[in-house]
């Protein structure tokens, strides 16, 4: 028996059932920021497959509604860190899955050089009728034959195949398949995966195949010999059953503490959560983000018929006599590290020249929708104001004083930061008309950002001012934005 289960098999199951446990907790962490699935990128209100919420919003709502409504709020026993962390959440994902992949990466490698892959992957057709057989075996209450030579009965073998080798890049593929840079890059690839709802979909329901093989596998190995098979995996055949036992437990008992201590600390020092798993994650984020550039054209048919709001409108009676008079009174101020500090009106901003893109929105919280945005590219803006040498990073002050307008015990004007080279990319706008009309006041009126490669909440509304500065540290809580700041959310968002 040893020679079936050698120390590498030992130590790669153990690391993929530590980090399996960190993917599915703060997966449902992300998936609670947006308890709903779709088949379809206008992901239409009412109309999801799967709710995982009692509130129901409608499209012709009464009462306007945001999309941070739909949130809820899990218990930290399944989510990871639990009650509306989202941006924490993300962040174990994101930080998480590196290693996972990695482990994946060692273990596939020594599979192949140690001739390991025999009893992993089939060489023939009959490993289906064999698999049947064996699982009719078991319905008899009979432990099947392992095929002769090899450690795995068929089924068995049948079953870690499609784990390692479908399942595993499945959610890979799948999980790409979300990332708002990605999409922009290569709208083929998300199309291949029936969208980025259908690539959500399917990630979830790739997720409750994992789960459902991980109650099933337990409870085979129960069925097959437990303490015997504990000797297998936990010491590699070498020891007795009692040792195996013992340290198998312990192990178990380890990532159980593990899991206690990062959700309490998560919870408690949000701030140092956000910052200390973000020196993993947003290395990774930014070399998706600089190498990519957004290429979405989508066509009219493809707009959406109703594109949620995220975010409500400004309140006070200047932004209320703005909107009363067209906004011709609005006017722009770009400033900081500039050469030529300006500021424009609506009609001089949209002399700069006008470029209209048909693109799809990515919320954060996980939502889609296919609108076309027309305005002035960033990089015009750019040309005009020419950003000095120092400039490292441009600022965007919005209107709408989060404290009055959302009552979430939140406060502080909205604004977002962005790195210099995403104001290059040939749909960074700033966007004046929504649909072929004036952008509509919940979306931003009169101005608002577009960066195609990135997440909804950088694409500041109701612009107020434009700065570049050398960094965003003495900006609010200094953490590069409003959801940054408050939400915790990361500064990257090409992910
Ligand atoms: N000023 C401001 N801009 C904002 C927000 C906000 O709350 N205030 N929300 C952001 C988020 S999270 C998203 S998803 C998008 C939503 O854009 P939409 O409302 O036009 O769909 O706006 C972004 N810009
Ligand atoms: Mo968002």
């Amino acid at each position: 028996m040893p020679s079936y289960f050698p120390w590498w098999v030992v130590v790669t199951h153990f690391l993929n059932l530590f980090f399996m446990l960190l993917l599915m907790r703060s997966g449902i962490e992300v998936l609670s920021a947006f308890p709903k699935l779709y088949w379809n990128d206008h992901c239409p209100p009412g109309r999801e497959w799967a709710r995982f919420s009692k509130k129901t919003f409608g499209a012709d709502s009464r009462t306007p509604w945001s999309s941070l409504d739909e949130e809820e709020s899990w218990s930290s026993v399944v989510a990871l860190p639990g009650k509306k962390n989202l941006g924490l959440g993300r962040h174990w994902h994101f930080m998480t899955v590196q290693f996972w992949i990695l482990t994946g990466l060692v273990y596939v490698v020594l599979v192949f050089t140690t001739g390991y892959w025999h009893y992993l992957i089939p060489t023939h057709w009959s490993i289906v009728p064999d698999s049947i057989r064996a699982v009719g075996t078991y319905l008899h209450f009979q432990i099947p034959q392992r095929i002769s030579g090899e450690p795995f009965e068929p089924a068995q073998k049948l079953t870690y195949f499609l784990l390692i080798f479908v399942l595993a890049p499945f959610q890979i593929a799948t999980g790409a398949a979300m990332s708002p840079t990605v999409l922009a890059r290569f709208p083929w690839y998300g199309k291949l995966l029936g969208g980025k709802q259908g690539a959500r979909s399917l990630h979830f329901l790739g997720l409750c195949a994992f789960a459902a093989f991980i109650v099933l596998h337990v409870f085979m190995v129960i069925v097959h010999n437990l303490p015997k098979e504990f000797v297998s995996i936990v010491l590699a055949g070498h020891g007795s059953r009692a040792l195996a036992l013992g340290v198998g437990l312990a192990g178990l008992f380890l990532i159980l503490l593990f899991h206690v201590v990062i959700t309490w600390f998560s919870l408690r020092y949000r701030r140092r959560t956000q910052r200390l798993l973000g020196l993993v994650v947003n290395p990774f984020e930014k070399v998706i983000s600089r190498s990519l550039s957004s290429r979405e054209h989508y066509s009219a048919d493809d707009l959406s018929p109703y594109h949620r709001v995220n975010g409500y409108p400004p309140v006070g009676q200047d932004y209320d006599r703005m909107v009363a008079d067209d906004f011709r009174n609005y006017r722009l101020t770009i400033g900081g590290l500039v050469e030529n500090p300006t500021t424009l009106s609506l009609a001089e901003l949209r002399k700069l020249g006008v470029t209209r893109q048909t693109v799809k929105h990515n919320c954060i919280q996980g939502w889609t929708a296919v609108a076309e945005w027309a305005g002035v590219p960033l990089a015009a803006v750019l040309d005009r104001v020419r950003p000095t040498a120092e400039a490292r990073h441009i600022v965007f002050y919005a209107m709408d004083d989060k404290g009055l307008t959302e009552g979430e015990g939140r406060y502080g004007y909205f604004y977002g930061s962005i790195p210099m080279f995403l104001a290059y990319d040939s749909q960074t706008i700033l966007a004046l008309d929504m649909n072929g009309a004036p952008l509509p006041v919940e979306h931003g009126a009169p101005v608002r950002l577009r960066i195609e490669t990135q997440l909804g909440f950088k694409m500041v509304k109701w612009i107020v001012g434009i700065e570049f500065v050398s960094d965003t540290d003495s900006i609010g809580m200094g953490m590069g934005g409003w959801r940054e700041d408050q939400q915790f959310y990361a500064n990257a968002a090409g992910i």
